[in-house]
């Protein structure tokens, strides 16, 4: 265990891990309030997520002017998106503008991954360690690693074998890969898998889709923007948004109150046919009982297999593609551009793998139960230890030395999922128990840079060393976030929400789903009433009992 240098004052105010969209907007807040930050950053630039995953067909499913920071009038103003929603590489070109727009470069070590990060009690500090040899003090950490940023390529034996070559969606190379000509496997049907499988079709001699639960998608709708009607739109960007940070999924989704089983089956349609022109996930706004009423979600997914079998023409390979086993929506849904299609295509061929599993990686290809695939490249668009994996891959360590993969056990637990019971000063953005991916993740960063901030504001400005979630708050809001999910449909479907594609993960459903809305709600009462549910301290020293009682948070959510 590491040994704290001293109990002399931290190196700098903060240490920011990552530099995605939380990470740069993390700093730029910082830095605006006097603060000295640090981030450190363990890709070699700026992008988070958008870093990393280049694939073929990579675009954002949140429309463009949307899933862009809000935060600069004049940012949002300048910024032009092309298309409605955008690509990887004119996101990533976005994050590099704001990175140099507000010159948060310096303030960046990349290239950099932190290792560890320990609380020493008598100083309230957090000693960060990365795997260069950096040893920085800090009075607070703020976590902005992304929830969706280590990848994971299931255990499958003879995995090394292989002589071909071998790449996962998130961590693409950046120079590209050139599938022409190659027999290529795809393992995988989630969002990635969705997006790079019409794309490598369209290069590859034949590719080979290695599919175990069909995912729902539904068609992009994709389309340029026209520049005349974006700068028409632009005029009214301010008010747009505040209506986003009030909605649901913080989306300007319109989410309509009627319910499906009271709408007639003709209309219905109409309705779904609709949204099914207009692309995107807006079909989940059909109606309000979708995602809480068994038989209310049959009839939007039996609208989408019926959409499936219009579009592909062999009606074995057809049946194969629609989901079965779980709701419309409760896995995420995916939006794509000519995923159906690519099944009408000469060189591609669907192998069922719940039917017929994969036994093994040779070093030719892959074999299943069934048959040898002699394959030449495999791309493993098997998904990601969602929402805690970054974490808890540093060794994050609190009161007592207690590591939060320790504390985590059973699953996660945090309060308001922005901060953990025995972790004071540690701030996690878009953590579990947020909205975080069941939202525009932008919004959501936005919502929770700006809230840690001013509760630093708050902390400095009353001389305060540390701030740490009570027990029975962070008890109390686990409870509140599982209530809100076992009132939906969510919980039902075997997704990575619930941490089920992680072999051995506890089945907890990490996301907040009442709405971002609301919960921005909550988090302002939380602080309006002087932090509730927070222990607020001084460096060596206990808790004021002054503090307001828990059940004052609890009135937040209550
Ligand atoms: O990962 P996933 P993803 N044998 O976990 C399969 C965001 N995202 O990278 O469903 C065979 O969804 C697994 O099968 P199953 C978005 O939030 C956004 O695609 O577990 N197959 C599944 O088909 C998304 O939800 C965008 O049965 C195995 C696939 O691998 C999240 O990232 C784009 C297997 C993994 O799907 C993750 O998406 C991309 C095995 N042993 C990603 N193990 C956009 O904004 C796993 N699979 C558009």
């Amino acid at each position: 265990m590491t040994v704290h240098p001293s109990d002399s004052p931290a190196d700098i105010d903060v240490v920011v891990v990552g530099a995605g969209f939380a990470g740069l907007y993390a700093l730029h807040r910082l830095r605006g309030m006097g603060l000295s930050a640090r981030a450190f950053e363990q890709a070699e630039d700026v992008g988070g997520t958008w870093y990393w995953n280049r694939y073929p067909g990579a675009r954002c499913d949140v429309e463009s002017i949307d899933y862009s920071f809000s935060f600069s009038e004049e940012l949002q103003q300048e910024w032009s998106w092309t298309e409605r929603y955008a690509t990887q590489p004119e996101i990533l070109r976005y994050l590099n503008h704001v990175a140099d727009r507000f010159d948060l470069r310096p303030a960046i070590t990349f290239g950099t991954r932190v290792v560890s990060a320990v609380y020493h009690e008598p100083s309230a500090q957090w000693l960060v360690e990365t795997d260069r040899g950096h040893r920085v003090t800090a009075r607070y950490c703020i976590m902005a690693v992304g929830c969706l940023s280590l990848g994971r390529i299931p255990d499958f034996p003879g995995l090394e074998s292989f002589r071909g070559q071998a790449y996962h969606t998130g961590t693409w190379p950046r120079q590209g890969v050139d599938f022409a000509g190659l027999r290529v496997g795809v393992i995988g049907t989630g969002s990635s898998g969705i997006q790079v499988i019409p794309q490598i079709a369209q290069q590859a001699a034949h590719l080979t889709v290695f599919q175990r639960t069909p995912h729902y998608t539904i068609p992009a709708q994709h389309h340029q923007l026209d520049p005349e009607w974006l700068a028409e739109f632009k005029h009214q960007y301010a008010d747009y948004r505040a209506r986003m940070r009030v909605s649901r999924g913080g989306v300007s989704r319109d989410y309509s109150e009627r319910r499906a089983l009271d709408t007639p089956p003709e209309q219905r349609r109409r309705v779904y046919q609709a949204r099914w022109n207009f692309g995107g996930a807006e079909i989940l706004g059909s109606f309000a009982d979708l995602l809480t009423d068994t038989e209310a979600n049959q009839t939007v997914a039996e609208f989408v297999a019926g959409k499936i079998r219009e579009i592909v023409r062999d009606p074995d390979v057809a049946g194969r593609l629609v989901p079965r086993g779980y709701p419309f929506g409760a896995k995420r849904l995916c939006v794509d551009t000519g995923y159906y299609d690519t099944y009408n295509r000469d060189n591609v061929t669907l192998v069922d793998v719940t039917a017929t599993p994969i036994e093994a990686i040779t070093p030719a290809g892959l074999r299943t139960t069934a048959a040898e695939h002699e394959l030449d490249a495999i791309v493993f668009a098997t998904g990601f230890d969602a929402m805690t994996g970054a974490l808890l891959a540093m060794d994050i360590r609190g009161r007592g030395g207690l590591p939060l993969r320790q504390a985590w056990e059973a699953g996660p637990r945090t309060y308001l999922g922005l901060s953990v019971a025995g972790f004071p000063n540690l701030f996690i953005v878009t953590g579990p128990g947020s909205p975080s991916v069941l939202s525009n993740v932008v919004l959501s960063i936005e919502q929770h840079v700006e809230w840690i901030t001013d509760f630093l504001g708050y902390l400095r400005k009353h001389d305060i060393d540390w701030a740490e979630p009570r027990t029975r708050a962070q008890d109390s809001w686990v409870a509140h976030v599982n209530d809100v999910a076992s009132q939906t449909l969510f919980p039902v479907g075997n997704s990575w929400y619930l941490g089920a594609n992680v072999p051995g993960k506890p089945r907890v459903f990490m996301p907040y789903i009442g709405g971002v809305g609301r919960y921005r709600a909550i988090c302002d009462q939380v602080a309006a009433a002087g932090y509730t549910g927070f222990d607020l301290g001084a460096a060596g020293q206990d808790t004021d009992p002054e503090l307001p009682a828990v059940a004052d948070a609890e009135a937040a959510w209550g």
